[in-house]
């Protein structure tokens, strides 16, 4: 059975209710976790307050600000969580960011402020926030961490992130090595197109979606609740052999050549 009881959780990227921590959040819960909540802290507040409402029926024991590029937050998080909860048994890594201008056009274009940001905020995040948690993840535990085809193959303008993406998926390996020795494990989920805030922002999305509802083979895109529910099961003892891995929740689209 998957169980995560007595299992504390932190769960990075949460924006609103399409968000895919989101649906991981609530599958976590469903299973029994006991979660923590980070959010992305803006000049008002706004964000703030719409994720605590939201997040409120799964009742969060911890509700931290995380801004990736500020290590003092950081740090602030994981001291919060080694003193509140003691240990740490499942990080969810779920955010990238790219400026926008990026995301598009000629890929070699691309500035080095830009390219430098998207490798920040989306792929080193994941080895500074590993670092953090190692020593509170003494029990083992298990790590998550959300990518996209565009990191192995070439999709329109995808671009820097596709870069982003495969340094993601490269330091899920290096990590899955590293902390193999303390069995935590580290793993990623390649998910299919979702419209999210971070997917809706982006042209052409909609005809991306209706691309994969025509190729792949389950004729259908994948919703939030299925990765969480593949997220679940990473995090659960069910995944107790499995580390390092590119898990593909994508209705098996990339196994199609045409
Ligand atoms: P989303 O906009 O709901 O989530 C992105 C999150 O990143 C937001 O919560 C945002 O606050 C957070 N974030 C951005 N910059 C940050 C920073 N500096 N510090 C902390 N948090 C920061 O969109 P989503 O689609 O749910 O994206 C979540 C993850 O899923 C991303 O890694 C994305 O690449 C990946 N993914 C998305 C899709 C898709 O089609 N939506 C497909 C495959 C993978
Ligand atoms: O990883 C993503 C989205 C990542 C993303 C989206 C934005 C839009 C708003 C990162 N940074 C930003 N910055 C912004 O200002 N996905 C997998 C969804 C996505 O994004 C694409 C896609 C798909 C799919 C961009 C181009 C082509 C396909």
């Amino acid at each position: 059975m998957l169980d995560l009881t007595g299992k504390n959780a932190l769960v990075t990227g949460i924006a609103n209710n399409r968000s895919i921590a989101w649906g991981i959040a609530q599958q976590l819960h469903q299973a029994g976790a006991n979660l923590g909540v980070t959010f992305l802290p803006d000049e008002r507040g706004r964000y703030e307050q719409k994720v605590r409402e939201l997040v409120e029926p799964l009742a969060p024991s911890l509700f931290l600000p995380c801004d990736v590029q500020q290590p003092e937050q950081v740090t602030a998080t994981f001291n919060t969580v080694q003193e509140k909860w003691g240990k740490l048994d499942v990080l969810i890594h779920c955010l990238a960011f790219a400026s926008k201008e990026d995301l598009g056009g000629d890929f070699s274009r691309v500035s080095v402020d830009g390219f430098n940001l998207a490798l920040d905020v989306s792929a080193y995040s994941l080895v500074s926030l590993c670092a953090a948690a190692k020593p509170l993840m003494t029990d083992g535990g298990s790590v998550v961490t959300l990518t996209y085809l565009g990191g192995a193959r070439v999709v329109p303008n995808y671009n820097v992130m596709g870069i982003a993406k495969a340094a993601l998926e490269m330091n899920v390996r290096y990590l899955a090595a590293e902390l193999g020795a303390q069995n935590v494990r580290v793993n990623g989920i390649s998910a299919g197109p979702i419209r999210t805030l971070a997917s809706s922002a982006v042209g052409g999305i909609l005809d991306m979606i209706h691309h994969v509802e025509a190729v792949a083979p389950l004729k259908r895109t994948v919703t939030q609740t299925e990765v969480g529910n593949a997220a679940a099961f990473l995090c659960s003892d069910l995944a107790s052999g499995i580390t390092g891995q590119i898990l593909y929740v994508d209705s098996g689209y990339s196994i199609m050549g045409m």
